[in-house]
């Protein structure tokens, strides 16, 4: 079952056809006791909607904190390795690699988040910028994983390795996280050859595409929601985006007019275009 906010309310997804949510708010659904018996039982009740087709799609998200994970794929570990080595972080990152204790950070308040089809911006003063295409939890305020979707932890690369302290820099800023196109509701854990897959075309050709597997992502998605809500807490529940495991080659920096695709199989994908 895939879960939408849009431009005309919610909408669930069931066997190809969508239903109405009478629930009007998304942070209710949330923290609903059981949300994935109540979508149910709304697509196992009411009649299909016709109008889900002309609905704006907007990001899947109410009050709630986005958080990441960092340095959770070998690919992610080697790149910032590299990046940082001038500046003499690249250490960092092998110790959070291998440590027990995860790399977590804040990403993003509602307002800062871009919805399928919205610009994604990358920051004036950078100059090497990438997406970075994440496997994202939505954790309800309990801490029970209750779906995934598709996000984009815009980064930039140049800010990050001059200094390991301006990360928050490089990581958080207006447009500089996208969520989308749905949440994929239940609890199940994902399979391990789930692909997630990232294309960015210039000028309507491909300029670059990468893939992997949820088998290359190092930690548990259970241990990261375990560490983010140790002594912390979140009445609206929280996302969790798990790292990037596709890293483009060190000479491609996005560009506005980018278009960017990141395609996570049973969720769907996220396309924004740089600003
Ligand atoms: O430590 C820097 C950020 C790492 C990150 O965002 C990732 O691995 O996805
Ligand atoms: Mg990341």
């Amino acid at each position: 079952m895939r879960l939408y906010r849009t431009s005309n309310g919610q909408y669930v997804e069931d066997g190809g056809s969508y239903y109405r949510v009478p629930e009007p708010s998304w942070d209710a659904l949330v923290t609903h006791g059981d949300l994935q018996g109540y979508l149910l039982s709304i697509a196992g009740k009411s009649e299909p909607a016709e109008d889900f087709s002309q609905a704006k799609i907007a990001a899947p998200i109410g009050s709630q904190e986005v958080w990441a994970a960092g340095v959770t794929y070998y690919r992610s570990r080697s790149a910032r390795m590299e990046e940082a080595k001038t500046a003499g972080g690249g250490d960092f990152y092998d110790r959070v690699y291998s440590a027990e204790r995860p790399e977590l950070f804040f990403k993003s308040t509602p307002h800062r988040v871009a919805g399928p089809g919205d610009d994604v911006r990358i920051r004036k003063d950078a100059k090497w910028s990438v997406p970075e295409p994440e496997l994202t939890l939505l954790v309800n305020h309990r801490g029970q994983i209750i779906g995934y979707t598709a996000g984009n932890d815009m980064s930039s690369r140049d800010i990050e390795g001059e200094n390991p302290l301006y990360l928050p820099q490089a990581k958080v800023y207006t447009g500089s996280c996208a969520l989308g196109p749905c949440v994929l509701i239940g609890g199940e854990p994902l399979p391990a050859d789930t692909p997630i897959s990232l294309e960015i075309a210039r000028n309507g050709r491909t300029e670059f595409a990468g893939s992997t597997t949820l088998r290359e992502l190092k930690r548990a998605p259970d241990t990261l929601v375990e560490y983010l809500f140790r002594d912390n807490s979140f009445p609206f529940g929280a996302f969790l985006m798990t790292g990037t495991g596709i890293v483009p080659p060190d000479h491609f920096s996005l560009a506005s007019g980018d278009r960017i695709r990141i395609a996570i199989d049973p969720i769907g994908t996220l396309e924004n275009n740089v600003a």
